[in-house]
C-alpha cells in the first residue's frame, strides 16, 4: 500500500494551506448521532433505480402540499445533480429569465429524458415543457448565451455507448426552436457546466467511458475544460485537462464535483471531491491560461483508499474534507469566492471498501481569495434552541425515522451557490435539513433552501435564514426544496431562483422513494428582505418571496422626474393589495411616507408635496404584499 504523508505543502508550486480542523459555530450532531457511511462513488449516469423492479405508478401531489413560488415545469426524473448544483437559470437585464433542467415525463427508465427549457419573456412564463429539446435521450443541461443573444444548452448524450455532449442553440432569448450540433470531439463527456462572457463560451465536464476503465493522463474520470471564442460554433480548447490536474494530486475525478464562472476577462474553475483537494483555477485572459490554487488541501496526495493515518500512529484518523458539492463566483473586481459542503471522512482499514464519510456533519465552508480566509459560515439551524440538532444522521439515506434525505455524499448542509449584487453584497444559498419540519409519513425532516449574505466582501457573514420553510403556517404544508440555483449577479434587487420541489424528502433514484412527479419551481426573493433578516433562521413564509406571475405591483412611475414642488406617482395593481410609497434620501433614511393603505386592483395616482425636501437625489420605494420596487427620484428647487 502506498503511504503518503502530509509533506506535499513544500513541494507544490501553488498556494496551499496547512489543514487544520475547521472552527465552527454551526451546531453539530451529538457524537452518538454522527455515524459514518460507506461512500459509494458515482461512476456513471444513473439510469437504473436503486430499488429496481418496483411497479408503482406515478403519484400526484396531496392537497396539503403548497410550496412557495410558481410551477414552471415538472420531471419524473428527480436527480438533478450528483453533488454540486448547476447554475441553470439565466436572468437577463431586459427582464427575461431562462431556466433549464433534466426532464422526463415517463416512469423508469425515463426513456424520454432530456433537457427542458422554459423562458419568462418579461411578462409571463412560456408553457410547461412536455418534451425534451434534443432528438435523443440526454440529461444534465447547462445553459449560456452568446453576443447574438442566442442561448446555448449543452447536455450529455449516453446513446452512443460513449458519452458525448450535444449542443442546442436557439435563434434568440426565449426562442424554442433549437439547432443541434456536436462541436466538441467525443471524449466520453458527461455532466456538463457552461458559462459565457460575450462570445467566450466555457464548458466543463467529467470524462466517462461507461466501462470506467480507461484512465486519462493517469486519472480515472478526470474533469475536462473546453473554450469557444465564437459563441459555441468552434472550440479553440477542446477537452483539455487543467494545469496541475494530474497524478501528483489525483487518482480520479467525480460526478458533478466542479463549478465554473466567468466575469469580464476572468474565468474560474472550481473542483472538490471528498477525498481530494478543494482547488480552483483562475484565468485573467478569458480562459487562455490558468493558475492553480488549493484553498483546502486533502491530507493525502492522489488518495487511493489508504489508511487515513496522518499522525503516523498506525490508527486511522478522521479528516475534515468537502462533501463534493462546491461553487465558485467572480465578483466585480475579479476576486474568487468559493463555497463547499463540509464533511469528515475516514478509512479505518486502508481498503477500497472502507472509505467512509459522515453525512451528519453540518457546515458550509467559504473561501475568500481577497482575504485568503477559510471559514464555516452557515449550516442547518438548531430551531428549537435546545442546544442540539434534532435531526437524523442520514445514515439510512433518509428512508425512515428521524432522517432527512441524503443526496449522494451531501451532508446536513450542502449544495452551496453564490451570487453578488450591484451594491457589492455577496450571497450564498445552500440546502439544509430543517429541524422540526418533521411532517412526512416517514417522519422525515425536510430540506429547505437557506441563505446567508455578506456586506464586507466575504470577510464576515450574517446569520443564515430559511427561504423555503413552508411548514410554518397552516396553508403551507411541508415540502422538500432542493437543487436550488440562482442568478450569478443581481442588478434588479432580487434573487431569482429555480428549484425542485415535492412532498417527499430525497429522490426516487438514490433514496428509493416512490415514483413522483417533481415540480420545477421559480421564486424570486427581494434582497431587502434578506438583508433585513426578515426570513429568520427557521423560516417565515409570509415575507419576501414572490413569483412574477402573482406580483401585484405591475408598475410605478413618478412624474415629473426631476420634480420640483410636487410629484405624482402612478401605479397599477393587478389584485387588491396593501401598498406603501416611501421616499428615502441617498443615505437610505426614510424622509417621507406618501401612501400607506389598501388599494383596489387597477390604476392609481397619488400626489405628494415635496416642498420640505432639499434639492438632491432621493429614492422612492413602492411596497405591496408581494413586491418591492425602488427607483430614483431627483428633486430640484
Ligand atoms: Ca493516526
Ligand atoms: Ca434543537
Ligand atoms: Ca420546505
Ligand atoms: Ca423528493
Amino acid at each position: 500500500m502506498k503511504k503518503v504523508l502530509l509533506t506535499f505543502a513544500l513541494c507544490l508550486p501553488f498556494l496551499v494551506h496547512a489543514q487544520s480542523r475547521l472552527s465552527t459555530n454551526t451546531p453539530q450532531l451529538p457524537a452518538s448521532k454522527t455515524k459514518a457511511v460507506k461512500a459509494n462513488r458515482v461512476t456513471t449516469d444513473q439510469d437504473v433505480l436503486q430499488n429496481a423492479n418496483r411497479s408503482k405508478s406515478l403519484s400526484q401531489r396531496t392537497a396539503a402540499y403548497n410550496p412557495i413560488g410558481s410551477v414552471i415545469g415538472t420531471s419524473t426524473y428527480d436527480l438533478q445533480t450528483n453533488a454540486s448544483v448547476s447554475r441553470r437559470i439565466l436572468k437577463y437585464n431586459a427582464g427575461q429569465i431562462s431556466v433549464v433542467w433534466t426532464f422526463s415525463g415517463a416512469a423508469s427508465p425515463w426513456s424520454d429524458r432530456g433537457s427542458a427549457y422554459v423562458n419568462f419573456d418579461g411578462t409571463m412564463w412560456g408553457p410547461q415543457p412536455s418534451v425534451r429539446i434534443e432528438t435523443t435521450r440526454t440529461g444534465w443541461p447547462a445553459i449560456a448565451s452568446n453576443s447574438n443573444n442566442q442561448e446555448i444548452i449543452a447536455s450529455h448524450d449516453p446513446a452512443t455507448g460513449q458519452y458525448n455532449l450535444k449542443f442546442n442553440t436557439n435563434q434568440g432569448i426565449g426562442n424554442t426552436s433549437w439547432t443541434q450540433t456536436t462541436p466538441l470531439s467525443s471524449k466520453g463527456a458527461i455532466w456538463p457546466r457552461a458559462t459565457s462572457v460575450g462570445d467566450n463560451l466555457y464548458v466543463l465536464n467529467n470524462h466517462n467511458d461507461t466501462g470506467y476503465v480507461e484512465p486519462l493522463n493517469g486519472m480515472k474520470q478526470p474533469m475536462y475544460y473546453s473554450r469557444s471564442t465564437d459563441g459555441g460554433i468552434t472550440f479553440v480548447d477542446d477537452h483539455i485537462i487543467m494545469p496541475g490536474y494530474d497524478t501528483a494530486r489525483y487518482t480520479r475525478g467525480g460526478g458533478d464535483n466542479y463549478a465554473i464562472d466567468a466575469n469580464e476577462n476572468y474565468v474560474v474553475v472550481g473542483l472538490a471531491g471528498f477525498t481530494d483537494d478543494v482547488a480552483y483555477w483562475k484565468s485573467m485572459d478569458y480562459g487562455a491560461t490558468f493558475t492553480k490554487y488549493i484553498p483546502f488541501p486533502f491530507p493525502f496526495a492522489a488518495y487511493s483508499d489508504e489508511l487515513t493515518d496522518v499522525d503516523g500512529d498506525g490508527i486511522a484518523d478522521t479528516l475534515d474534507t468537502n462533501d463534493s458539492s462546491c461553487d465558485v463566483l467572480l465578483d466585480g473586481s475579479g476576486n474568487v469566492h468559493m463555497w463547499f459542503g463540509y464533511t469528515r471522512m475516514i478509512n479505518p482499514a486502508g481498503s477500497p471498501d472502507s472509505t467512509f464519510f459522515f453525512p451528519g456533519t453540518n457546515g458550509i465552508v467559504y473561501y475568500s481569495e481577497q482575504f485568503d480566509s477559510l471559514q464555516i459560515i452557515a449550516g442547518a439551524v438548531d430551531c428549537d434552541g435546545d442546544g442540539t440538532l434534532t435531526i437524523g444522521d442520514l445514515t439510512t439515506n433518509g428512508t425512515s425515522g428521524d432522517q432527512g434525505a441524503r443526496y449522494r455524499t451531501s451532508c446536513l448542509a450542502s449544495m452551496p451557490m453564490g451570487m453578488t449584487d450591484n451594491a457589492g453584497n455577496a450571497y450564498c444559498i445552500f440546502s439544509a435539513v430543517r429541524e422540526g419540519a418533521d411532517s412526512t409519513a416517514n417522519g422525515q425532516n425536510y430540506r429547505d433552501v437557506m441563505v446567508t449574505w455578506s456586506n464586507d466582501g466575504g470577510l464576515t457573514w450574517n446569520p443564515e435564514q430559511n427561504l423555503t420553510n413552508d411548514a410554518v403556517s397552516t396553508d403551507r404544508f411541508g415540502s422538500e426544496e432542493v437543487f436550488a440555483n440562482i442568478n450569478r449577479f443581481s442588478s434588479d434587487g432580487f434573487m431569482h431562483m429555480s428549484f425542485m420541489a415535492d412532498p417527499e424528502p430525497g429522490t426516487e433514484l438514490t433514496n428509493g422513494d416512490d415514483p413522483v412527479v417533481s415540480e420545477i419551481r421559480y421564486a424570486r426573493f427581494d434582497l431587502a428582505s434578506i438583508i433585513s433578516g426578515a426570513f429568520g433562521p427557521c423560516g417565515n413564509a409570509t415575507v419576501g418571496f414572490n413569483d412574477i406571475a402573482s406580483t401585484n405591483a405591475t408598475s410605478i412611475n413618478a412624474y415629473p422626474n426631476p420634480a420640483s414642488g410636487s410629484v405624482s406617482f402612478n401605479f397599477d395593481l393587478n389584485a387588491n393589495s396593501s401598498a406603501k410609497i416611501t421616499i428615502s434620501n441617498a443615505l437610505g433614511q426614510s424622509v417621507m411616507t406618501i401612501a400607506n393603505g389598501t388599494f383596489a386592483a387597477g390604476s392609481h395616482t397619488v400626489n405628494a408635496n415635496l416642498s420640505t425636501l432639499e434639492a438632491g437625489v432621493y429614492f422612492y420605494t413602492f411596497t405591496t404584499e408581494n413586491s418591492v420596487i425602488t427607483r430614483k427620484l431627483v428633486v430640484t428647487k
